[in-house]
């Protein structure tokens, strides 16, 4: 039997929760540990505790809230995403997931039903990564891929530590943040990407995410007039950055079928119009489904980075500031994901996400699914991201009955199907 969601107290929670570091064109501006990121936090541990969840904070700020089960010694389900925002990004990517776990909390609330495992509601810390690298920071540390102390040094563009501001918002909590044992984890995400939206169809039973690699890059080159100074006398930083922007797009082009290539980031000094720059800081983003394609991409670009620094007579750097391998999902969680979306006749199909998720790391610590829903234009990351709301609520019911599934299988379940709520 399927249960449904409240649609109208979700998005009365979005739009409200969206108000919260909102932009004038219709996004919002909530990075990491930011007041507009603690504002939100505090509304979400509200929210939680709202619904008689027993809220924790862990020691990166990743926040739990937990619903008993009958078995309170059984592994919990945890459903969530993240609230950290992209400068000036989209309202559904993160926010969607873990307002959509709170709302499947609240559905078993409202129709009493006690479920065999408790279940978990969690939002991650730091996963877009725009303001400290690396992404997925806090699902990462509880993953045990990072220590606590690697993530509390972390430093923004103006130096600030990672720790100072998350003692700073009051969200350095107590909690140690290492694995535990779980049943197993849902995220609910936007696709972010065009293909649902392609074939008309409103969830996406994901089975698996890239791969990627990120490159902090620089190079140093002499200062000087733009007049005087003849060309072969140049040592122009940001001639040779722009042979490694040509050769990110060729090596994209031509490394990988599905392999994608950024250089998202990119700042110039002493950026004066008159001046023949002296030093560049970029960024390079490669993924792929195939982690040989990215690790011979990351491979190409190192070159090209030696190759024009010679040419150009600078000095070239680049020190890798992230590399997670491609994730496929927990067979049986995915299948409890089609498996749901048929049973309420949502038309799905299986695909694999280019963007990272925190569920990327929670798969190396229980079995991990992800259900998507489509991003109108496939547009994500920009004031523009747009989901239709009759998917959205399809997404979370999608999520809500598969979680019930996981979360009704008692302690000898033995696979046939388990939810009797
Ligand atoms: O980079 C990503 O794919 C994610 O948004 N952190
Ligand atoms: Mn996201
Ligand atoms: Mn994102």
């Amino acid at each position: 039997m399927t249960r449904e969601i409240s649609s109208e107290r979700f998005r009365d929670r979005f739009d409200r929760f969206n108000e919260i570091g909102a932009t004038d064109r219709g996004g919002v501006n909530r990075p990491s540990l930011s007041d507009a990121n603690r504002r939100a936090r505090d509304k979400l541990v509200e929210w939680f505790e709202e619904a008689g969840l027993t809220v924790t904070v862990d020691e990166v700020g990743n926040i739990f809230g937990r619903r008993e089960g009958k078995d309170d010694d059984l592994t919990p389900v945890l459903v969530g995403s993240h609230v950290d925002s992209q400068y000036n990004g989209g309202r559904y990517d993160g926010v969607i997931g873990v307002l959509g776990a709170l709302e499947g909390i609240e559905t078993l609330n409202d129709i009493g039903v006690e479920t065999e495992r408790p279940i978990e509601a969690v939002s991650w810390s730091n996963e877009e990564g725009v303001r400290f690298q690396p992404d997925m920071l806090g699902s990462g540390v509880f993953a045990g891929t990072f220590e606590t102390e690697f993530a509390y040094d972390l430093e923004d563009k103006e130096g600030k530590t990672f720790g100072e501001e998350l003692k700073r918002i009051g969200y350095r909590g107590d909690a140690p943040c290492e694995p535990r044992d779980l049943h197993s984890y849902f995220e609910l995400h936007v696709e972010q990407g065009p293909t649902l939206e392609d074939a008309g169809l409103s969830v996406g039973v994901v089975e698996g995410v890239y791969g990627f690699i990120w490159f902090d890059a620089a190079f140093t080159g002499s200062a000087d007039h733009a007049g005087p100074t003849p060309m072969h006398l140049r040592h122009d930083a940001l001639m040779a950055t722009s042979d490694v922007v040509e050769a990110v797009r060729r090596i994209a082009g031509t490394e990988g079928e599905d392999l994608v290539g950024t250089v998202g980031s990119l700042d110039v000094s002493p950026n004066s119009i008159n001046v023949i720059p002296e030093r560049v800081d970029f960024t390079v983003d490669f993924r792929s489904y195939d982690d040989e394609t990215v690790d011979r991409a990351a491979d190409s670009v190192r070159t090209e980075i030696d190759h024009a620094a010679a040419r150009e007579g600078v000095e070239g750097e680049y020190e890798q500031i992230m590399r997670i391998d491609s994730q496929s999902f927990d067979g049986d969680c995915v299948e409890t994901v089609a498996a749901a979306a048929d049973a309420l006749d949502a038309e799905h199909t299986r695909l694999v996400s280019g963007a990272g998720h925190d569920a990327s790391y929670l798969n190396g610590v229980c079995p991990t699914a992800m259900v998507f829903v489509p991003s109108v234009s496939g547009v994500s990351h920009t004031e523009d991201e747009f989901t239709e709301w009759e998917d959205a609520v399809t997404g979370a019911n999608v999520l809500f009955n598969a979680v019930l599934e996981k979360a009704s299988e008692p302690a000898d379940w033995d696979g046939a199907g388990a939810t009797n709520a």
